[in-house]
């Protein structure tokens, strides 16, 4: 017998939308999602988070990002509640969040993304990961993510990117999707009025890499390729050695939408071509790096990020 494994059923959504609530003795997990309750200090860590990012944000965050933070008010002290941001959401763009305990399967991230609904950690870092967590944590999703979700032309990308994960799967070029979400949901640049500004959830959730990504003269920075990233090599655990930048939401969405996932896949090798600092005659470079921070060895090594 012959099995077509390009095909995946269409599971039907009660699989994965489960209840926001759940009976109290039933411990959470990610089958059947809960916001956790925060104790006192939980809620002080998130306002230490929050005060740290709001002083370097102005002028380095794009203006979709600090105004979706506004209308979420998110900085109204302690660890937002999901419901409250949903009631704002839904009228908003039409998305929620939904808390998740851990990583959650790449199929059902993307279903969920598929859906409008977008995962967050519904736990919080302790206070010895303040500066560095690997893992996303509530604090990198609902103030990383959250805030551009109130952007309808985002909205609209990270809808259509959760749909280009179904694909991915069957066509098996999940990582060559991976690298394009990293470079761009997760370490995004755009031009605003000229100036680099970030709106990569990865950049805003943490003060090192808000200043490195814009203000350092290591990196690359060069204009988003959707085909060009997808082939390019990431690091999950390290300050990026090259950032890709695009003019505006719409751009973004178009240049993805334009070519067409499918496409895309039938044409990827299955491993990645370029490395981390790779560029190319095709690349439309705004700023060439000196790579002296990955030269000197990166994360560990005690290299300055300011170089
Ligand atoms: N799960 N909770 C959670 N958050 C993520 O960002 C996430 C995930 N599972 C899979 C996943 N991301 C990757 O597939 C994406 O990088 C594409
Ligand atoms: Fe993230």
């Amino acid at each position: 017998m012959t099995v077509d494994y390009t095909r995946i059923p269409q599971l039907p959504a009660e699989v994965f939308v489960a209840p926001l609530r759940k009976p109290a003795h039933l411990g959470a997990d990610w089958l059947e999602p809960a916001q956790r309750d925060y104790s006192t200090d939980d809620h002080r860590l998130w306002d230490e988070l929050f005060a740290r990012q709001m002083r370097l944000l102005p002028g380095r965050a794009c203006r979709e990002f600090m105004r979706g933070l506004e209308r979420l008010e998110l900085g109204r002290g302690g660890v937002p509640e999901f419901a409250a941001i949903n009631a704002h959401l839904r009228t908003l763009t039409g998305w929620e969040v939904v808390p998740v305990p851990m990583l959650i399967p790449d199929h059902v991230f993307f279903y969920h993304l598929a859906n409008r609904r977008f995962p967050a950690g519904n736990f919080l870092r302790k206070r010895e990961q303040f500066d560095y967590i690997e893992e996303p944590d509530v604090f990198h999703d609902v103030f990383g993510h959250v805030p551009l979700l109130t952007d309808s032309t985002f909205a609209e990308y990270l809808q259509a990117y959760g749909r280009a994960g179904w694909k991915a799967l069957r066509y098996n070029r999940l990582k060559a999707l991976s690298a394009l979400y990293w470079y761009t949901v997760e370490f995004g640049l755009m031009l605003e009025d000229g100036a680099f500004r970030a709106y990569g959830a990865g950049i805003l959730s943490g003060p090192t890499e808000t200043v490195f990504a814009l203000e350092s003269a290591s990196p690359h920075r060069i204009h988003l390729s959707v085909d060009r990233v997808m082939r390019t090599d990431y690091a999950i655990s390290d300050l990026q050695a090259s950032y890709f930048v695009i003019e505006s939401f719409a751009e973004l969405f178009h240049l993805t939408e334009q070519r067409g996932f499918e496409p895309i896949y039938e044409s990827l090798a299955p491993g990645f071509v370029y490395a981390k600092s790779a560029t190319l005659d095709t690349d439309h470079i705004y700023h060439r790096g000196t790579q002296e921070y990955h030269l000197r060895g990166g994360r560990g090594s005690g290299a300055a990020v300011t170089a």
